[in-house]
């Protein structure tokens, strides 16, 4: 009889041996962005030009200022578009991370703060100290994203240019206002410049350009 019992001590283990599995946290698996992270930081690694990071919110117009800084000599070309996540870490583990023009290594990095690309990934794991100079790019209100994401550029200790883009749409008025509530919330010093330029129009393009290269 006692043969009865062999498959209830069957199931007897089986959930002794589901409920331990559930306590054993699993690793997580890491994003394609954390993977893309990763690998930008070993092409960094490898190359020798001067390596420039394009960082700001989602649409800022981040890759529109590339395409036009290098007079559309970039190569690859940046994608450019009106939706978010126009340029796109998050999909793809083989997608371009690097853009060459002349000596310059550009990295045109997806707007942070989306839910593609989020904030905490770019706070844990971007390669901020492989970079030689940043391009810090604004268009709306700042947010808190922006503040933790530009203390990491500072921390960093390397050439950083603060521009505004959509000056197309800032009225002449509003432009010290503007200027004032971002040096106000990044903590700027006066010797911190902002530059205000234009993808549609051209206006500011060069200075921003000068400014990280100088
Ligand atoms: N009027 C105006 N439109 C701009 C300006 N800069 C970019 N745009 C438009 O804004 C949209 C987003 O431009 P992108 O250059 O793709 O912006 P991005 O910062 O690279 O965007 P993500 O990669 O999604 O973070 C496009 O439709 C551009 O044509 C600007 O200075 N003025
Ligand atoms: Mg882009």
């Amino acid at each position: 009889m006692w043969w009865f019992a062999i498959p209830l001590l069957g199931l007897a283990g089986k959930a002794i041996y589901d409920a331990v599995i559930d306590e054993v946290p699993s690793p997580r698996r890491k994003t394609t962005l954390e993977l893309n992270l990763e690998r930008l930081e070993e092409q960094l690694r490898s190359h020798s030009g001067y390596r420039i990071a394009i960082l700001g919110q989602p649409g800022a117009g981040k890759s529109s200022l590339l395409k036009k800084m290098t007079n559309g000599k970039v190569e690859p070309l940046p994608v450019i578009g009106a939706q978010t996540d126009a340029t796109d870490w998050s999909s793809d583990a083989a997608c371009n991370l690097l853009s060459v023009y002349e000596r310059y290594v550009f990295a045109d990095v997806p707007g942070y703060d989306t839910s593609s690309h989020p904030l905490y990934i770019f706070l844990s794991s971007f390669p901020f100290g492989y970079f030689d100079a940043f391009i810090f790019v604004i268009h709306g209100k700042l947010h808190s994203s922006d503040e933790d994401i530009f203390r990491l550029i500072v921390r960093s200790g390397k050439k950083i240019s603060i521009a505004k883009s959509f000056s197309d749409s800032i009225e002449g008025d509003d432009i010290m206002a503007v200027e004032n509530d971002i040096r106000m919330r990044l903590s700027l010093s006066d010797s911190n410049s902002i530059l205000f330029f234009s993808n549609r129009t051209g206006v500011g393009i060069e200075s921003v350009f000068d400014s990280i290269i100088a």
